[in-house]
């Protein structure tokens, strides 16, 4: 960083330092000491409580105000000049409006507190891909969180170097009021300002402000994709790696995913990321990946040996648990752990939890926050300044009907209309109503920072440029029949279909033409000791034409409501299937 940049950024905190009139200010360097000391501090306030230090070394259980669990979307503002470039899936504020209503309440908001400066680098050290943000936040635990999900201190000032294009993130925990909570994100002056939350992707915002609302739009001015999806590397039995990227809304499974141990004898899988992806064309005509995150902030509830067994390794230590339940022995526990509770079991809220009570003991969106450095399976790619080169981008909906376990696009716009009109059933991640099916484009809706049909047409742009592009393809492992049983196992025997995924991608396999897509043919999904029936298996790849032109008035509903920015390419895809159907 030289004189002129430290300058802007000293001049800018002390703006902000004179709205929130904090009782100290404190840079973070990042090191181990910063942490230890802050832990220390947050432990004999009361706020973290440590684990049991024999099962879970260096681990803490948080509890969050129980009003403050999940992102709030209906607080979340997109403050772009003009409300079209939020577009029509964005709550959009005008900045004038922001700077009246939303800024006021920062007024004195740090009193008493310390205001920590927060320098974090998105993306390995040294590539040209990574970015800088600073977040001035007053939680301790936000900024403990995101000395796990970042790269903290010295290392993003020295990548900044003698430019000041960094990300400004403003966070204050304010008086914790859903009335007076906001999330504001401003595109032209690549600004956040967060406030009256202490919760994850409201309060880290390195994550889901940066490195998807802000970069998004970035991404857009500069000709790559900011993306909500996880990255892994499959190996075959012969040797030959190929990268997959795979877009699921939240809590849907990602962190599995890309954790996946192989039930396929042989095969292997290394994680790079289990969040976010950014994706460059590369002069090969390829696209390639990085991870800009350096930890991974996993839904706790539904993770286990079985399910999961990295992760259950991954954060058996240097972790910090959210809101999760607390045994007896001071160990956590969640709904689907496979150990038992036993007896004494404190629920999130910190109260004793009873069998009876019908409430689960965890919160449905309890977290996880380590290192992906604790990952057995993490791969050297994580690392590579260049990325890693993707084969297949998957996108993954949670559907209990309609949708095939999987199948493929028929090109690269094909691929755009399959990620732009897909649709999931929500989940405890955000607050709201659960198992409601909504339109979540590529897993964006949240956090696309611009106007969505731009977006669609960024894409179809991106593939332009691309001479060997990634093959697309559509994933749900949550299909039931009729008595509501999941019709396929998941976790470890999703490699199953990752297999026929990279044997289409090498041009080993046939498939079957539909008219949604390409499906496998039954004989070429590697069932053997899966425990699948050869009947689930028919289910699982049906394409129930009736069904389908039903999906698609609703997806015609969407697409309307995407408005004169939807790109005609993505209407005549629609058409297109359409005919299909009907043909
Ligand atoms: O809370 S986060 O937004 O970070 C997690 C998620 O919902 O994906
Ligand atoms: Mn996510």
């Amino acid at each position: 960083m030289n004189k002129l940049v430290e300058e802007q950024i000293v001049q800018w905190i002390k703006m902000v330092a004179e709205q929130t009139k904090p009782q100290t200010v404190h840079w973070c360097d990042g090191t181990e000491e910063e942490a230890r000391r802050l832990e220390q501090e947050m432990v004999s306030r009361g706020s973290f409580l440590p684990l049991n230090a024999e099962r879970y070394p260096h681990s803490f259980l948080y509890r969050s105000d129980p009003s403050d669990v999940a992102r709030t979307e209906h607080l979340t503002f997109i403050c772009a000049e003009d409300a079209i470039d939020a577009g029509p899936t964005n709550n959009w504020m005008s900045p004038s409006d922001a700077a009246r209503t939303v800024w006021p309440l920062f007024d004195r908001s740090m009193n008493g507190r310390t205001m920590y400066v927060v320098p974090y680098l998105m993306g390995p050290p040294g590539s040209p891909y990574s970015r800088v943000g600073i977040q001035i936040t007053d939680s301790e635990y936000v900024v403990l969180n995101l000395r796990v999900m970042t790269r903290m201190g010295r290392v993003a000032l020295d990548h900044l170097g003698a430019s000041t294009d960094f990300v400004r993130g403003i966070h204050s925990l304010g008086d914790l009021s859903p009335e007076r909570r906001y999330i504001c994100h401003f595109p032209s002056t690549r600004t956040i300002w967060s406030i009256g939350s202490g919760y994850g992707g409201n309060a880290l915002l390195s994550k889901k402000c940066h490195a998807l609302r802000l970069a998004s739009v970035q991404a857009r001015d500069e000709g790559w994709l900011a993306e909500h999806m996880l990255i892994l590397g499959l190996t075959n039995p012969q040797g030959a790696t190929h990268y997959i990227a795979a877009a699921f809304p939240s809590a849907c499974g990602k962190t599995n995913l890309a954790l996946l141990i192989p039930s396929l004898p042989g095969w292997k899988v290394e994680t790079i990321g289990d969040d976010i992806c950014w994706m460059h064309p590369g002069e090969d005509g390829r696209l390639w990946a990085i991870n800009p995150e350096a930890g991974m902030f996993g839904v706790a509830p539904g993770t286990s040996a079985t399910t999961n067994p990295n992760a259950m390794r991954a954060l058996n230590h240097d972790a910090i648990f959210t809101n999760v339940a607390l045994r007896s022995d001071q160990t956590p526990w969640w709904e689907g752990m496979d150990e038992r509770p036993g007896a004494g079991l404190t629920d999130w809220r910190g109260r004793a939890w009873q069998k009876e009570s019908q409430e689960p003991a965890a919160h449905p969106n309890s977290r996880f926050t380590v290192p992906l450095a604790n990952c057995p399976s993490i791969g050297r790619g994580m690392l590579d300044p260049r990325g890693v080169p993707l084969s297949a981008i998957l996108f993954g909906a949670r559907r209990r009907t309609l949708a095939p376990l999987v199948y493929e696009a028929f090109d690269w716009q094909h691929g755009v209309y399959v990620g732009a009109t897909m649709a999931s059933e929500t989940t405890a991640a955000a607050t709201g109503a659960l198992g409601v099916l909504r339109n979540d484009p590529m897993a964006m809706l949240p956090f696309c920072g611009y106007n969505v049909g731009d977006y669609f047409g960024h894409w179809l742009a991106i593939g332009k440029r691309l001479a060997r592009p990634p093959r697309i393809f559509h994933v749900n492992w949550f299909r039931r029949d009729a008595t509501g049983k999941y019709l396929w196992p998941g976790f470890g025997e999703n490699c199953r279909v990752l297999k026929w995924v990279t044997e289409r991608v090498d041009g080993a396999r046939e498939a079957e033409r539909t008219p949604i897509g390409f499906l496998p043919h039954e004989r070429d999904l590697d069932l053997g000791g899966s425990g699948v029936f050869q009947d689930d298996l028919t289910k699982l790849l049906e394409v129930d034409r009736e069904e389908w032109l039903r999906e698609a008035t609703r997806t015609g509903t969407f697409l309307t409501k995407v408005g004169p920015r939807l790109p005609v390419a993505l209407r005549a895809e629609h058409e297109g299937l359409l005919r299909r159907l009907h043909g």
